[in-house]
C-alpha cells in the first residue's frame, strides 16, 4: 500500500496550540477546499500572480496576488498595503463571501470575535519556493489576528518567538488546515521552509496560502 491510496481520506479536525494566541485548526476547511480553489482561480484571472521585488532588490520565490479592499505589495520603495493593484491600475477583486465567512468563523473558534478582514494575500508556492523568517508588521491594528488557510501541497511552517534567532517550532501544514495568530503571537517571527517536491490531487505541483488581515 502507498500513502496515495489515502490521499482523499478525510482528516480528523483537531486543534493544536503553538503558543499563546497561536492556534492550528487542522482540517477546519476540509469541506471547502475545492470551493476555495475555484474562487482562487477566478480571483487570479482578474489579478494575476506575480513575483514581487523586495526593498533590497531580490525577487521573491513565492508568487503573490491579493483580494479585498487592500492588497500587500513590495517593491524598491518598501512593503505596504495599496488599494490599487500596480499591475492593472484597478482595485483588487473583492473578498469572496466564502473567504470572509471562513476567516470570521476560524477567528471566533479560538476567541477572536468579530474579525472582519479587509485584505487577503494569496501566496503561491512551487517546489523550492520559501518565505524567510519575518514578522507581519505592516497592518495598522495589531490587536486584530491574522487567519491563514493552506491549500494543496503540505508545507513546513516555522514559528519563532518575538525576537529573531530564538528556537523555531516546526509544524506541517496540510491542505484544509487553518492557523490563527493573535494576541501575544501576533508579532512572532515566522516563515515557510522550501516547499518539497510533490503532487497534490487538488492543486497539482503547488501550494496556495491565503492570509486574511485587517490592514487598514
Ligand atoms: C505568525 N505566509 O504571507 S501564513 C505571510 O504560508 C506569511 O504563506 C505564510 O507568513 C504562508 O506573511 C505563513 C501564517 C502566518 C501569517 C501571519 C503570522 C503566521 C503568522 C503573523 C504572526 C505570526
Ligand atoms: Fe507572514
Amino acid at each position: 500500500m502507498t500513502a496515495d491510496l489515502f490521499a482523499d481520506q478525510p482528516r480528523a479536525p483537531a486543534r493544536l496550540q503553538l503558543a499563546e494566541g497561536a492556534w492550528v485548526l487542522q482540517a477546519f476547511a476540509q469541506e471547502q477546499q475545492q470551493a476555495l480553489l475555484d474562487e482562487i482561480g477566478r480571483l487570479l484571472a482578474q489579478a494575476p500572480l506575480r513575483h514581487l521585488l523586495t526593498p533590497s532588490g531580490h525577487t521573491m520565490s513565492v508568487a503573490m496576488s491579493n483580494c479585498g479592499a487592500l492588497g500587500w505589495v513590495s517593491d524598491a520603495r518598501g512593503y505596504r498595503y495599496e488599494a490599487i493593484d500596480p499591475l492593472s491600475g484597478k482595485t483588487w477583486p473583492p473578498l469572496p463571501a466564502l473567504f470572509e465567512r471562513l476567516a470570521l468563523d476560524a477567528a471566533a473558534a479560538v476567541g477572536f470575535e468579530g474579525f472582519v478582514p479587509d485584505a487577503c494575500l494569496i501566496n503561491h508556492y512551487v517546489p523550492g519556493a520559501k518565505l524567510s523568517l519575518h514578522q507581519d508588521r505592516d497592518e495598522r491594528d495589531r490587536r486584530q489576528p491574522i487567519v491563514s488557510v493552506s491549500l494543496g501541497l503540505p508545507a513546513v511552517f516555522q514559528f519563532g518567538g518575538l525576537t529573531r534567532g530564538g528556537p523555531l517550532q516546526r509544524t506541517r501544514l496540510e491542505s484544509g488546515d487553518l492557523v490563527v495568530w493573535g494576541g501575544p503571537s501576533r508579532l512572532a517571527y515566522h516563515g515557510v521552509a522550501a516547499l518539497a517536491e510533490g503532487e497534490h490531487p487538488l492543486t497539482g505541483r503547488c501550494r496556495y496560502n491565503l492570509t486574511f488581515r485587517r490592514a487598514g
